[in-house]
Order: C-alpha cells, then structure tokens, then sequence
C-alpha cells in the first residue's frame, strides 16, 4: 500500500470544513493513517516550502500557512500520491476539474484548501517531517 502526506491548509480550518474534506478523501477510497491538527510556526512553513523560496508569492505563502490551524495528514492506497494528487484537483481552482477538493472548495490559488505530494520520495520527507513512524497507524 503507498502513502502519500497531506495538509488541509488554513483557509479550509478557519472555515471549519475539515470533516468536508475528510469525506471527499475517504469517499476516493484513500484511508486516513495518521492526522493531527498543528500551528505551523514561520520556521516550519519556510523548511517545508523552501523549494519556492525565490518565487514571487513566498512570504505570502508563509503568511497564509502559518495564519490559522492546518491539519497535517497521512493517507494510504493504492497509487496513493498520484490518486490524492487527482482528488485534489489543479493548483488553481478556476481549472481544477469538476468534484475535485479544490474545484469544490479553493477560494484562489493561495488559499487552495490542500497540499499533497507530488512523488513518492516527497511524500516520505513531507510525512518524517511531521509524524514519528508511532503515529502512523494504518
Ligand atoms: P501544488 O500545491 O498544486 O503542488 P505548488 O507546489 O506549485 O502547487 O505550489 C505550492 C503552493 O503555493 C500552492 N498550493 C499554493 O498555495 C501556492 N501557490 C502556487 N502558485 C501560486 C501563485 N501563482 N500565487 C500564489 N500562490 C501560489
């Protein structure tokens, strides 16, 4: 079974649909293994994005995910990253397809409900940075 690490970003927490998602996730067939809901401090949001550190929107990036609760998450399936990846829909809702999460709940590009790992061997440093193996029960 693969596993893939998924965030509810800030603008889904401040507007409490949490367990919306949830639903659309384990509607896909994915399973929830691990999920806690944290403060991500300044330092943390700019290690976990750091690869966008030269683009245009960073600060507001680290602004936007560190303003409310996220809920950080591991989810397992089969071909789960590229699946989660699917669910989600594209980075901007405006072209994310019909009954994807960001179609679905998106308010912009920036506040875009989600993240989720892009390959495999992102998904295991996204999930080692947030979780010990203990806490992963699937
Ligand atoms: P995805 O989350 O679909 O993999 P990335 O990795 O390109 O997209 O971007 C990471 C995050 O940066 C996005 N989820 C979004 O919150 C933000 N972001 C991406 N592109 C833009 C943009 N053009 N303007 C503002 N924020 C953006």
């Amino acid at each position: 079974m693969q596993r893939t690490f998924s965030i509810i970003k800030p603008d889904a927490t401040k507007r409490n649909i949490t367990g919306s998602i949830n639903k659309v996730i384990e509607d896909s067939g994915l399973r929830i293994i691990a999920q806690k809901r944290i403060k991500l401090t300044k330092e943390q949001a700019e290690k976990f994005y750091y690869i966008h550190q030269e683009r245009p929107f960073f600060a507001d990036l680290i602004d936007f995910m560190t303003s409310e609760p996220v809920v950080v998450q591991v989810l397992s399936g089969e071909n789960c990253v590229e699946k989660y990846r699917s669910i989600m829909g594209a980075t901007n809702p405006d072209n994310a397809d019909p009954g994807t999460i960001r179609k679905l709940f998106a308010l912009n590009v920036q506040e875009n409900s989600v993240h989720g790992s892009d390959s495999i061997e992102n998904a295991q440093i996204e999930m080692d940075f947030f979780f010990k193996s203990e806490e992963i029960v699937g």
